[in-house]
C-alpha cells in the first residue's frame, strides 16, 4: 500500500526535512536546555536544566507528522486541527506551533528570536513554565492527551456538522489499546459525509510504551490491517527508518489520503449519497524516539522503550551524557534552520500555512471563538399546570423533552446543537426529540428501525466514554450539547470528565481562550428510581467525584419537580464553561410548584416552601430539608405525618435545587453566607435532611456551618435490590416514616405523642414489608399518596 517515492522534488525534500529538524531541535531543547538556545558556544552543565521532564519517545513522530500535515494543507489548502493522542509528546505541538509562529503570536515574550528562544526552552516543564503535555495553554490544542485515550472521540466530536474541516488525529499504539480508544474506532458508523467534516487518523506505530511493547505493533501486519478494515476504515501504511525516504512514503500517502477523502466529499455532496465510506487511516510505523540517541550507557535507546521519556540524563550526575546531548543537539544543525538572531530561516518559515490555516491558529481548536448562542424557546410554555402541590406529573424529564426538542428544531440550521447518551434518548423521557430529528447512523437500516438517519441531533451508542469524547470534542470546537445517563453509569466516564473539568479550569484563566459552552448532564435514570434495574444501577457517587472539582467550574442541580427542571435547563444551556449536573426523573411524580414559583426556587437555588411548612414567619422546632425529586417526595410525606399527629409542631420545610448553597460563600461562588444559611436552617434546631445522594456529601459541604452538629442526613447508603420504588426508601432510611422517627428522636418535647408515633410507624414499616412481599408493589396508600392525603 506504500506510494511511490517522489512526491518531493529535490529541493522540497531539503527543506521539509530541514523544517522536521528543526522541530526535533526545538523539542530536545524544550525538554533539556535553559540556556545557549543556539548552542553558539559549547554546551556547558549550567545550560542544562536540573529537572529533566518531558517524553522524547512520540515527539520526533509527532514532528514528522505535523510538518507533512502542513505541506498538504498549503498544497490543498485544508482547514485542519490537530489532536496529538500521546499529547504527553507537549515539545512537538509547541515546537511546532512556534515554529509556525502562532506560539508567539499568543505569548509575545516567547519571541522568534534568541532571547524567545532561550524563554521557550526554559518554560518547558520548569515551575511557573508550561506542562509537558499539549495542554490548554498551547495553541491549537483541544485535547490535553495526558490521560490516553479519548483522542479519536474528541476528533470526531470536532468533526460533527464541521463539514470542511479536517481532523487530524494522531493516536498512539499504546494510547490504542485503551477501552476508550477501541471503541473510538467505530465513530465512522456515525459521520455523515455530507453534513460532517473528516476524521484522519494517523495510528503511530512506533512499537512502544513506557516500557512495554504495544499489542498494534506485535502482531501480524495483515492482522493489523484487518483489524483496520473490520472496523471500517482504509488503511495506508508508512513504514521505515530513513528519514528521506520516509518523507518521500509520507508525502506520497498523504497525498493520496487526502485525494481520497477529496473524492469520497465530492462523490457525497454531488450525488446526496451519505452511505458509509471508507475512510482513510495512515499507519505510521517509525521507531520511538526517532533521530534520539541510538545508545547510551551500552542500551540501545532509539527504536526502543527506552527513549519513552528522557534518554540521557541529568550531567550533573551523569557527566558523560552531556557530550552525548551536546552532539545530539548539533545533529540536527541548528545553524543551517535559525539564523543568527534565532530566527527559523525564511526558506523554511514559507513552509508553515498562513493565517487561520496554521493548525496552532485554526479557530476551531478556540471553539468559544465560534461559538454561537443557541435560539432558545421561551421555557415557561412548557409549564406542568400545577393548581394545587402535589399533583401528579408525568414524568420530569417527560417534560423536558419538548423542550429540548424544539431547542433542536430552532438550531437546526445553525447546526450547532445535539444530545448525546448511550442508548436511553428514548427511556428516559426525552423521546420527542424524535418529532423533529433523528439519531445519526451511518450504517445499515433494516425495516423496523426507528428514527435513524445520516444526519441528525441525537447521536446515540452504547459507549457512554464515546458519547462523552465526542460531545467534549463538539463543545470545546464551539458548539453545545446535552449528555443524557443512567445515574450510575456515568461513572464510566469519571476520569473523562475529571479532564474535561481540568481543562476547563485552566483554559478559564487563560485570556486568548474563548469561554465554551458548558457541559450538561442530564442524569435521568437516577438511583431511586431503578428498583426494576436493581443494585447494579443504583449509584448516586458521581455527585461525591464532581464536588471534589473547583467550584468556578462545577455547577450540580436536583430540581425536584418539572418546572424546576425546565427552568434548570434553560440556565444550563445559556451557561458557559461550566459543567452542570442535573439530576431529574422520569417517572410520574408529584409535582410541587407552579412555574413562576419555581422560576423563583431556583433562581435563589434553596428555598423554605411556606405552604408546606407550619412555622410561618417564627422560629421553627425543626427544619426538614430535602434536595432531589425523591427525597423531596418524602419529605413532603413526612411533613404531612407531622402536622397531622403532632400538629403543634412547628415545621419548617427547605428545599435545595442547588447543592452548591450550602457550601461556604469562601468556597462556591453560590455559596450562602454564613448569616443566610443560618436563617434557613436555625443555629441550634435539628435538621433533618433528605438528600438524593450519599449522605456524607451533605455534612461535607456543611461541615463549617454554625448548626452542623445538629444536621441528620439521610441519603442512600448502598442498600438496595430490585424492589419497589418505596422500599428503595425504606431500605435506606429515607422514606417518610423513618424521616419522621428521625425528627421525634431529635425533639424531646413531642414526649409520649411522639413516642406513641414512632411506634404506629415502626408497625406500618413492617405493614409494609409484608405488603410488598405478598402483592409484589406498594401499598396502595403509598402508592396513592398526594400532598393533603392522610398518610
Ligand atoms: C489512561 C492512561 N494510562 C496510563 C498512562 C501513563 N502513560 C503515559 S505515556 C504511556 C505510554 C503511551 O504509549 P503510546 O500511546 O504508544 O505513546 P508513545 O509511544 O507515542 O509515547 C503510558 C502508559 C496515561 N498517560 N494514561
Amino acid at each position: 500500500m506504500n506510494a511511490g517515492s517522489t512526491t518531493l522534488g529535490n529541493e522540497q525534500l531539503r527543506l521539509l526535512d530541514a523544517y522536521w529538524r528543526a522541530a526535533n531541535y526545538l523539542s530536545v531543547g524544550q525538554i533539556y536546555l535553559r540556556d545557549n538556545p543556539l548552542l553558539k558556544r559549547p554546551l556547558t552543565i549550567t545550560d542544562v536544566k536540573r529537572m529533566l521532564l518531558g517524553h522524547w519517545g512520540t515527539t520526533p513522530g509527532q514532528n514528522f507528522i505535523y510538518a507533512h500535515l502542513n505541506r498538504v494543507i498549503n498544497k490543498f489548502n485544508l482547514d485542519m486541527i490537530y489532536i496529538s493522542g500521546p499529547g504527553h509528546g507537549g515539545p512537538a505541538v509547541v515546537a511546532n506551533t512556534y515554529l509556525e509562529g502562532t506560539y508567539s503570536e499568543v505569548y509575545p515574550h516567547i519571541s522568534q528570536d534568541e532571547a524567545g528562544l532561550r524563554r521557550l526552552f526554559t518554560q518547558f516543564s520548569f515551575p511557573g513554565g508550561i506542562p509537558s503535555h499539549a495542554s490548554p495553554e498551547c495553541p491549537g490544542s483541544i485535547h490535553e492527551g495526558g490521560e490516553l485515550g479519548y483522542s479519536l472521540s474528541h476528533a470526531f466530536g470536532a468533526a460533527f456538522d464541521n463539514p470542511n474541516l479536517v481532523v487530524a488525529c494522531i493516536i498512539g499504539d499504546g494510547e490504542a489499546e485503551t477501552g476508550p480508544l477501541a471503541t473510538a474506532w467505530h465513530s465512522n458508523k456515525f459521520l455523515d459525509p455530507i453534513t460532517d467534516g473528516v476524521v484522519l487518523p494517523i495510528l503511530h506505530l512506533n512499537g512502544y510504551k513506557i516500557s512495554n511493547p504495544t499489542v498494534l505493533a506485535r502482531i501480524e501486519p495483515e492482522e493489523l490491517e484487518q483489524f483496520l478494515r473490520g472496523c471500517g476504515w482504509s488503511p495506508y501504511f508508512v513504514e521505515g527508518d530513513d528519514p528521506m525516504v520516509m518523507h518521500q512514503l509520507m508525502a506520497g500517502t498523504m497525498d493520496r489520503a487526502v485525494k481520497e477523502i477529496q473524492r469520497i466529499k465530492g462523490h457525497a455532496r454531488d450525488h446526496h449519497d451519505s452511505m458509509r465510506p471508507r475512510w482513510p487511516v495512515i499507519v505510521l510505523k517509525s521507531p520511538k524516539g526517532w533521530t534520539g540517541p541510538k545508545v547510551v550507557d551500552g542500551q540501545q535507546i532509539e527504536g526502543t522503550f527506552r527513549s519513552h521519556q528522557v534518554p540521557l540524563s541529568d550531567p550533573t550526575t551523569h557527566p558523560e551524557h552531556l557530550p552525548l546531548l551536546e552532539a545530539w543537539l548539533r545533529s540536527y544543525r541548528p545553524q543551517e534552520l535559525f539564523d543568527d538572531q534565532g530566527r527559523l530561516k525564511p526558506e523554511l518559515a514559507e513552509l508553515a500555512p498562513m493565517g487561520t490555516r496554521r493548525m496552532g491558529a485554526n479557530p476551531h481548536a478556540n471553539g468559544g471563538l465560534l461559538l454561537r448562542d443557541l435560539q432558545m424557546p421561551d421555557f415557561h410554555a412548557y409549564a406542568t399546570a400545577v393548581p394545587t402541590p402535589g399533583v401528579r406529573g408525568n414524568g420530569d424529564t417527560r417534560v423536558l423533552g419538548p423542550f429540548l426538542r424544539d431547542v433542536a428544531k430552532m438550531n437546526d440550521d445553525q447546526r450547532n446543537f445535539r444530545v448525546f447518551g448511550p442508548d436511553e434518548t428514548l427511556s428516559n423521557g426525552l423521546g420527542a426529540l424524535f418529532e423533529v430529528t433523528t439519531r445519526q447512523w451511518d450504517a445499515a437500516v433494516k425495516a423496523g428501525d426507528e428514527w435513524l438517519a445520516p444526519t441528525g441531533r441525537v447521536m446515540e451508542m452504547l459507549s457512554e466514554h464515546q458519547c462523552e469524547g465526542w460531545l467534549e470534542g463538539y463543545l470545546l470546537t464551539g458548539r453545545h450539547g446535552v449528555f443524557n445517563c443512567y445515574e450510575a453509569f456515568i461513572h464510566i466516564v469519571d476520569s473523562m470528565f475529571n479532564q474535561h473539568a481540568k481543562w476547563l479550569k485552566v483554559s478559564a484563566h487563560l485570556p486568548w481562550r474563548r469561554k465554551i459552552a458548558s457541559l450538561n448532564y442530564l442524569l435521568a435514570s437516577h438511583v431511586w428510581r431503578q428498583d426494576h434495574n436493581g443494585f447494579t444501577h443504583q449509584d448516586p457517587g458521581f455527585l461525591d467525584l464532581v464536588m471534589n472539582k473547583k467550584a468556578e467550574i462545577v455547577r450540580i442541580y436536583l430540581p425536584p419537580d418539572a418546572n424546576c427542571l425546565l427552568s434548570v435547563m434553560d440556565h444550563c444551556l445559556r451557561s458557559r464553561h461550566y459543567v452542570n449536573v442535573v439530576i431529574a426523573g422520569k417517572h410520574p411524580a408529584p409535582q410541587w410548584l407552579t412555574m413562576d414559583a419555581a422560576v423563583a426556587h431556583c433562581t435563589k437555588g434553596i428555598s423554605i416552601w411556606p405552604w408546606a411548612s407550619t412555622a410561618q414567619g417564627e422560629d421553627p422546632d425543626v427544619v426538614m430539608a430535602c434536595c432531589g425529586d425523591v427525597p423531596t417526595l418524602e419529605t413532603l410525606a413526612a411533613v404531612s405525618i407531622l402536622r397531622e399527629h403532632l400538629p403543634t409542631l412547628r415545621i419548617r420545610v427547605v428545599n435545595v435545587v442547588n447543592l452548591m448553597k450550602l457550601q461556604p460563600q469562601a468556597e462556591h461562588p453560590h455559596g450562602l453566607s454564613d448569616q443566610d444559611f443560618d436563617d434557613l436552617f436555625t443555629t441550634d434546631k435539628p435538621v433533618i435532611f433528605a438528600f438524593h445522594g450519599y449522605p456524607w456529601l451533605i455534612h461535607r459541604l456543611t461541615y463549617r456551618r454554625t448548626n452542623h452538629d445538629n444536621i441528620h442526613v439521610r441519603g442512600y447508603k448502598e442498600e438496595g435490590t430490585i424492589t419497589t420504588p418505596f422500599d428503595m426508601t425504606v431500605l435506606n432510611d429515607l422514606d417518610r416514616f423513618h424521616l419522621v422517627m428521625d425528627a421525634i428522636d431529635r425533639l424531646p418535647q413531642t414526649g409520649d405523642q411522639g413516642r406513641r408515633l414512632k411506634l404506629h410507624l415502626a408497625e406500618r414499616l413492617c405493614e409494609h414489608r409484608l405488603y410488598i412481599n405478598t402483592h409484589g408493589e406498594d401499598m396502595p396508600e403509598i402508592r396513592n399518596w398526594t400532598w393533603g392525603d392522610r398518610p
